[in-house]
C-alpha cells in the first residue's frame, strides 16, 4: 500500500541452514522492504547471523528470475525465452501428462529439499500434485545425516534423541566433535551456550580436521583427526575405559544391550586386534597419548556432553562412528541426564513432550496423498524396523540419481526415469559427482525446475519457474526442530515479477491437468491447520511472528526412559539401548555389523589411489552461505572468498602461497579455485567449501569452485552420503 508510512513487521527467516526461525525485524514501505534488523528484545535473543540480515539483497537481487523460461539452446548452454505462464504451464503438463501415460508413472522423478525450512512453501506441494497425478518416483537419504539416523535408529530406534542446548550449561565436559556450530548456528542460540559454558570454566574439546571459529572462541583443547578415522579414536577410548574399568557397568546392565560382545571386539578377542590407542594413532593422526587422556576424562567427567556432528557420518561407513559415540554415551552413562548427551547426533530433533516437534509440513501430516507408485512395494533390504515409509524399496537413494537416471532399472534401480521434477533443490550441485548428474540431465526427455535464480539448476533445466521468495508469502518455520520456538513468516510484499509461490504453481498445474481437490484454501487455512493447537492463538501467533515454547527446565533427551525404564522403554526391539543389534545381525551385511566397527573407507589414506591424489577432502558447510543460497549476494561475498584450504606445509610442498590460483582434481574432476594457505587445517586435508555454483568452462574445469566435482556418488551401506570421503591433488596452474 503506497501511504508513505513505513511499518515495522516482526517475521523470521527461514532458509535451508542451521537456524531457521531467528527473529527478522522488518522495515517496509510503500510495499518495499527498506531495511531488516533482528531481535534486540529480552535474552534469550533469538538473533539472525549474517545471511538473514541480508536477506533484502537476495530479494531484490538484480538476478531474480523474473518470468517463465524456455531452454532453447542445448542443456546447460543457458539460452533460454521469455514464456508467458500460461504456456509454461500449458508444456509442464503435456509433457508430465506424456510420460506418465507412455512409461508410467514411476518415470517421473521428484527431486525435492528444503529451500526453505517452512511448512507450505517448499517442495510439498509439488509432491502432492504428482501423487495425485498417479505418482512419481520419490526418494530417501537424508543429505545431512543418513549415517546419523540409521545409528540412531538401530541404536535407540528413534531419531528424536537430543537435548535441548542450553542443557550444556549443566555439562563439565563439552566434546565439539566435528561441530562447528559458530559457523553452522546449529539452532539460534547454540553459540551463545557454548560461550556462557566456557565462561563458568566448563572445559571444551574440539576434534576436527580445522581449527574452527567455534574451537577457536570455545576449546582450550583442539585435536586435528584424519577425516573418516573418527571411529578408531572413539573405539580406542572404549578400550582405554574398559582397561581403567571406567565404564558405568550398573548403566550398561540396566538400560543396554550387548556390551560385552562389543568389549570382546574392543580388546581384539574377536578379530586378533585390540583397539589401543597405539592402533587408533597409526589411523587417525591423533597421538595414543592424547587418546587416552580424552578418554579418561570423558570417563571421570560426569556429566560430559559428547557433542556429535554429522559431518564425520558423512563418510564413507559414516554410521559405524555415529553408533561408536552412542555406544560411549551408554558406557559412561551420560544418557538422559542433565548435561549428558546421547551422542544421537548434535543435529537431531527432539523427543515427544516438546511442544514444536514433528510439526507437520505440506504432504507430511497435512495435505497428505499416498504415492500410488509406493503402494504395494516390499520393504528395503537394509532398511531397520523404525523407518515407516522410507523403507519403501521402491524409492531411490537420493546419492544415486543420476546412476539412476543413467541405468534405470537395467541397473537395478526401481524406475527408468525420463522426466524430472526440481523444486527447492540444487540438482545437480549439491549432489556427488556433479560431471555425472549432468551426462545424466542429457539422458532425461524433459527437466522442469522452480528457482529464484538462474543457478546452475536453471541452467540446466528445460523449463525454469520462477518461485517467489521468502518474504513475498505466508508461512510458518520451524528451523530443523532445533530451536525451541516457531517463527510466523510474514508475506512482506507482493511477489516480484511474474513470480508465484510452489503451491500457487502447483494449483495451476492442477488445474491444467483437471485434478480436483488439489487445493481449496487459502495459504493461511493450511497454515493454521499444521500449526494446530501447538500455539494458544493462531492469530496473536502471527501478529507476533513466534512463539517460543514455555519450558521450565531444559529437555533432556530419553530422561523418561531412564527415569523410569518400566514405564518407558525405549523404541527399539529389545526396549532397550542396542550396543548390538540383533536386527543388523540378522541383515547379514559385512558392513553393518551389529556391534559398531572401525571399516576403513575406500579413498583412504591407504589407497593405492593415494600416489596420484594425496590429500584428503573435506567440504565444510560455509559462512556466507546456507549451500547453494546466498552465493550471489555480494554483501556476503566479499566476507570470503571461495578457496580450497590447505596447510602451508602442502602449500609449501607444491609451491603454493596464499591467494594463488590452483587446480584441484581427482578421475571424477577437476576446479580451478584460489588457495587459502592456513595453519587452520592439518597436513594431509583439503577443505573446498561445499555450495558454490557449479561453472564448468570448454574444456569442462569448474571455475566455480563446487566441491561435488570430486565427490563420490556412492552412499555409505546405511545411507550415508560420502561427500567428506574424497582424494585429490592440488597444483599450481600453469
Ligand atoms: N552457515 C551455514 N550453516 C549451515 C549450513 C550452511 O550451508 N551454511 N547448512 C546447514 C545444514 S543443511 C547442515 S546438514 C548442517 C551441517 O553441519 P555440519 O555437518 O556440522 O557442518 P560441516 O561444516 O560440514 O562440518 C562440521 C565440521 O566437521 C569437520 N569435519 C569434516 N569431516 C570430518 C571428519 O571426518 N571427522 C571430524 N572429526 N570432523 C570432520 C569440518 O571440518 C567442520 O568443521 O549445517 C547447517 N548450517
Ligand atoms: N560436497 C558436499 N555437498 C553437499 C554437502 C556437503 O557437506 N558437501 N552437504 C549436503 C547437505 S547437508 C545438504 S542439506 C544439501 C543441500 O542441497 P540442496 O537442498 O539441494 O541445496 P540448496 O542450496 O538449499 O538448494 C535449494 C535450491 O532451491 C532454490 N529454490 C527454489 N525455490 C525456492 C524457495 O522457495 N525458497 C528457497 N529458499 N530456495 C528456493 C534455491 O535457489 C536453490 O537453488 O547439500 C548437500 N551437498
Ligand atoms: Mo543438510
Amino acid at each position: 500500500m503506497a501511504n508513505g508510512k513505513e511499518e515495522v513487521i516482526t517475521t523470521v527467516c527461514s532458509c535451508h541452514c542451521g537456524g531457521a526461525a531467528c527473529i527478522i525485524k522488518a522495515y517496509v514501505k510503500d510495499g518495499v522492504i527498506t531495511r531488516l534488523e533482528t531481535d534486540d528484545g529480552p535474552e534469550p535473543q533469538i538473533r539472525a547471523c549474517a545471511r538473514g540480515r541480508s536477506y533484502r539483497q537476495r530479494v531484490y537481487s538484480p538476478d531474480r528470475l523474473k518470468y517463465p523460461l524456455r531452454r532453447v539452446g542445448a542443456r546447460g548452454e543457458g539460452k533460454f525465452e521469455r514464456i508467458t505462464w500460461d504456456e509454461a504451464l500449458e508444456n509442464v503438463a503435456r509433457e508430465l501428462k506424456r510420460v506418465r501415460d507412455t512409461y508410467g508413472p514411476a518415470s517421473i522423478a521428484l527431486a525435492g529439499s528444503a529451500g526453505d525450512l517452512t511448512m507450505l512453501h517448499w517442495c510439498g506441494p509439488t509432491q502432492r500434485l504428482l501423487r495425485m497425478l498417479g505418482g512419481c518416483t520419490s526418494y530417501w537419504g537424508l543429505f545431512s545425516n543418513e549415517g546419523g539416523n540409521f545409528a540412531s535408529h538401530a541404536c535407540y530406534g528413534t531419531t528424536s534423541t537430543r537435548s535441548t542446548h542450553d542443557d550444556l550449561l549443566n555439562s563439565r565436559l563439552i566434546i565439539l566433535w566435528g561441530w562447528n556450530p559458530s559457523v553452522t548456528v546449529a539452532g539460534a542460540n547454540t553459540s551463545w551456550y557454548l560461550a556462557q559454558a566456557r565462561e563458568k570454566g566448563t572445559k571444551i574439546v574440539s576434534i576436527d580436521p580445522r581449527y574452527t571459529d567455534s574451537t577457536s572462541a570455545f576449546a582450550s583443547q583442539w585435536i586435528p583427526i584424519l577425516p573418516g578415522t573418527d571411529t578408531a579414536m572413539l573405539l580406542a577410548m572404549a578400550y582405554v575405559i574398559i582397561e581403567g574399568k571406567l565404564q558405568d557397568q550398573p548403566f550398561l546392565d540396566k538400560y543396554t544391550v550387548g556390551f560385552d560382545a562389543f568389549k570382546t571386539y574392543v580388546l581384539g578377542e574377536e578379530d586378533g586386534v585390540p583397539k589401543t590407542p597405539a592402533w587408533a594413532q597409526a589411523i587417525t593422526g591423533v597421538s595414543a597419548a592424547i587418546i587416552r587422556n580424552l578418554a579418561i576424562e570423558y570417563a571421570t567427567s560426569k556429566p560430559a556432553a559428547l557433542m556429535c556432528g554429522i559431518a564425520p557420518g558423512r563418510t564413507a561407513y559414516g554410521e559405524q562412528y555415529h553408533r561408536a559415540a552412542i555406544t560411549l554415551s551408554a558406557m559412561t552413562g551420560n544418557i538422559g541426564i542433565h548435561g549428558g548427551s546421547s551422542a544421537g547426533n548434535a543435529w537431531a530433533v527432539t523427543l515427544g513432550g516438546y511442544p514444536f516437534v514433528k510439526m507437520p509440513r505440506m504432504t507430511g501430516g497435512v495435505g497428505d496423498v499416498l504415492n500410488p507408485v509406493e503402494a504395494g512395494a516390499p520393504r528395503r533390504k537394509y532398511a531397520l524396523s523404525s523407518y515407516g515409509e522410507l523403507a519403501s524399496s521402491a524409492k531411490l537413494h537420493r546419492a544415486f540419481l543420476a546412476d539412476a537416471i543413467l541405468k534405470g532399472k537395467a541397473g537395478g534401480y526401481p524406475s527408468d526415469i525420463k522426466l524430472l521434477y526440481a523444486v527447492c533443490t540444487s540438482f545437480p550441485n549439491q549432489y556427488p559427482d556433479i560431471n555425472k548428474a549432468v551426462q545424466a540431465i542429457q539422458k532425461l526427455e524433459f527437466f522442469i525446475v522452480h528457482e529464484q535464480f538462474m543457478t546452475p539448476a536453471a541452467r540446466y533445466a528445460d523449463i525454469v519457474l520462477p518461485a517467489s521468495s521468502l518474504y513475498e508469502r505466508n508461512d510458518v518455520s520451524t528451523g530443523y526442530g532445533i530451536p525451541p520456538f516457531i517463527g510466523y513468516v510474514r508475506k512482506l510484499i507482493e511477489p516480484l515479477y511474474e513470480s508465484k509461490s510452489h503451491m500457487e504453481i502447483g494449483t495451476a498445474l492442477a488445474g491444467k491437468l483437471g485434478i480436483s481437490g488439489y487445493n481449496d484454501r487459502t495459504d493461511d487455512e493450511w497454515l493454521r491447520e499444521m500449526v494446530g493447537k501447538r500455539v494458544s492463538d493462531y492469530d496473536t501467533f502471527k501478529g507476533r511472528g513466534f512463539q517460543r515454547a514455555e519450558l521450565t527446565d531444559s529437555y533432556v533427551a530419553f530422561k523418561e526412559q531412564i527415569d523410569d525404564p518400566a514405564k518407558h522403554p525405549f523404541p527399539t526391539p529389545s526396549g532397550k539401548i542396542e550396543i548390538y543389534s540383533r536386527q543388523l545381525a540378522e541383515m547379514c551385511h559385512p558392513q553393518l555389523p551389529p556391534i559398531p566397527k572401525y571399516i576403513e573407507s575406500w579413498e583412504s589414506r591407504n589407497d593405492v589411489l593415494r600416489t596420484k591424489y594425496p590429500l584428503q577432502l573435506i567440504s565444510s558447510h560455509f559462512l556466507r552461505r546456507s549451500h547453494t543460497q546466498f552465493d550471489n549476494v555480494l554483501w556476503l561475498r566479499e566476507t570470503q572468498p571461495q578457496a580450497v584450504m590447505l596447510n602451508s606445509a602442502d602449500a609449501a610442498a607444491r609451491n603454493i602461497k596464499d591467494g594463488d590460483k590452483v587446480r584441484v582434481f581427482n578421475d571424477r574432476g577437476e576446479m580451478v579455485i584460489e588457495a587459502k594457505v592456513t595453519e587452520r587445517i592439518m597436513p594431509g586435508v583439503a577443505d573446498v567449501p561445499q555450495g558454490a555454483w557449479f561453472n564448468p568452462d570448454s574444456r569442462g574445469v569448474d571455475r566455480g569452485g563446487s566441491a561435488n566435482v570430486l565427490t563420490k556418488d556412492e552412499p555409505s551401506p546405511g545411507g550415508a552420503f560420502p561427500y567428506n570421503t574424497a582424494l585429490v591433488q592440488v597444483e599450481m596452474v600453469r
